[in-house]
């Protein structure tokens, strides 16, 4: 069995309702869902005029490569409505892989831990409420190191109580 943290996001339409089906896709087409984060509302990053963005993290239990997952998930986002948008755009649905058990990954349509994650403080927040202590596999700290050292200023609003 494989273990992925998977990052979810969506800032058009019903966000909450986006998240509850993305969630559903996975468990019913990907794995087994072992835990899920709280859901943050976060300030859209990297091109700011945009709506605000609802993320939540997910552990899964999978038996899907990371190159098999990517394909599945891929076709989830598809499937709800997902077109090809600019780079940091808006989007209904965005599924990211950020970590695969401890491999490194480095193919040309995947890069494995996601390259993202020390400078993203909408993807640290809710990965620390399940991986505080899980080490990054090549910079060899833990999530609750990285978002302490992160610089993003971005705003990471709870909104959900688990
Ligand atoms: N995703 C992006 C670009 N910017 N900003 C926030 N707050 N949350 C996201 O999930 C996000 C983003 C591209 O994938
Ligand atoms: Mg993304
Ligand atoms: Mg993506």
């Amino acid at each position: 069995m494989n273990i992925a943290y998977l990052l979810l996001g969506t800032n058009l339409g019903n966000k909450s309702n986006n998240l509850a089906i993305a969630s559903q896709k996975i468990s019913l087409d990907c794995g087994n869902i072992i835990i899920r984060s709280n859901i943050y509302e976060t300030s859209p990053w990297g091109v700011t005029d945009q709506p605000v963005f609802y993320n939540q993290v997910i552990k899964l239990e999978t038996e899907n490569t990371a190159q098999k997952l990517l394909e599945i998930i891929l076709l989830i986002e598809l499937g709800m409505g997902r077109a090809r948008e600019l780079k940091w755009g808006e989007r209904v649905i965005d599924i990211d892989i950020l970590y695969f058990n401890n491999e490194i990954i480095n193919d040309q349509n995947l890069s494995i831990p996601h390259p993202e994650i020390p400078n993203r403080k909408f993807t640290l927040v809710p990965l620390c409420e399940l991986a505080a202590d899980y080490k990054h596999p090549f910079l060899n700290v833990s999530n609750q190191q990285l978002l302490y050292a992160c610089k993003d200023s971005g705003i990471v609003t709870k909104i959900t109580t688990l």
